[in-house]
């Protein structure tokens, strides 16, 4: 079994310790961290939500397997993020109200960090209305909303309005991302961007706000 393989393995079972030395293994042995976030911590994870959707495991098993998990990330963490990059823009980001699944969004915020992005992290069930005066308050360039409820990604929508009413709409970018969310729910809430993964909207950030 290859060390990705345990580490999945092991975080579906919930083994903190064990995820955090295989992590920490795998990252001697010289493996990338996107190999281990990805087919490790990632593939334990999504075989997690199969099951939870299956009724196979509950609540408290993926609780303890999103713990192992975050303890895995915080190890990947400094290699993911590059030291010294210059700031190329503000953003902040926040997992939607009624929705509080922040793997993802953390993965987001982590990944745009790396990129040189200043980014402001409002964490879980964030109103709107939040979203639109830290936006204000702090100027930043793009506002990032996360959710992974097919219940709650319909508050994007009231982002995009808030927004416009506020009369911000001209000045800031809408980026949308969550397992639940395509482009074209995207396209229909008015919103300027999706992106299906953390990189990607890393990516896709940086170039919205170096673009003119
Ligand atoms: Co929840 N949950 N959960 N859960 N949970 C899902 C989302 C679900 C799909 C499971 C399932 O049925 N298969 C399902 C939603 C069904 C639906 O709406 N269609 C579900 C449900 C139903 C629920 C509850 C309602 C269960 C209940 O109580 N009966 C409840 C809701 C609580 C609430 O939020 N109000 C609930 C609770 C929980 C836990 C608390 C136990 C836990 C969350 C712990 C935490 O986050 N701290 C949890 C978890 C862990 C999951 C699953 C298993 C894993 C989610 C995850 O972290 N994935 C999930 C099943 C699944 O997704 N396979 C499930 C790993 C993470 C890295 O991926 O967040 O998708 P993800 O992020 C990706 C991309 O989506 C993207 O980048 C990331 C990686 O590259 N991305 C963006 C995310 N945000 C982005 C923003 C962007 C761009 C990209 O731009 C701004």
């Amino acid at each position: 079994m290859s060390i990705t393989d345990e580490i999945s393995e092991n975080l579906q079972k919930g083994r903190l310790k064990a995820v955090k030395e295989l992590v920490q293994k795998a990252i001697d042995e010289g493996e990338g961290p996107e190999k281990i976030l990805n087919d490790g911590l990632m593939a334990g994870m999504n075989v997690i939500g199969e099951k939870f959707k299956n009724n196979e495991v509950y609540v408290p098993e993926v609780l303890v397997a999103a713990r192992a998990m975050n303890a895995g990330v915080q190890l990947l963490k400094p290699l993911l993020i590059k030291d010294g990059v210059k700031a190329k823009g503000r953003v902040c980001i926040g997992t939607v109200r009624g929705d509080l699944h922040d793997i993802g969004k953390n993965l987001v915020k982590m990944m745009m960090e790396g990129k040189g992005l200043e980014v402001i992290d409002l964490g879980t069930d964030v109103a709107p209305e939040a979203f639109i005066s830290t936006a204000v308050e702090n100027k930043c360039d793009i506002i990032c909303c996360s959710a992974l409820l097919t219940t709650t990604m319909g508050v994007m929508g009231e982002v995009v309005e808030c927004a416009r009413k506020a009369g911000i709409r001209d000045n800031v970018k809408i980026m949308v991302g969550g397992a639940p969310i395509t482009q074209e729910f995207c396209d229909a809430i008015g919103a300027d961007c999706y992106t299906s993964d953390a990189a990607s909207a890393a990516d896709a950030a940086v170039r919205l706000c170096t673009q003119e």
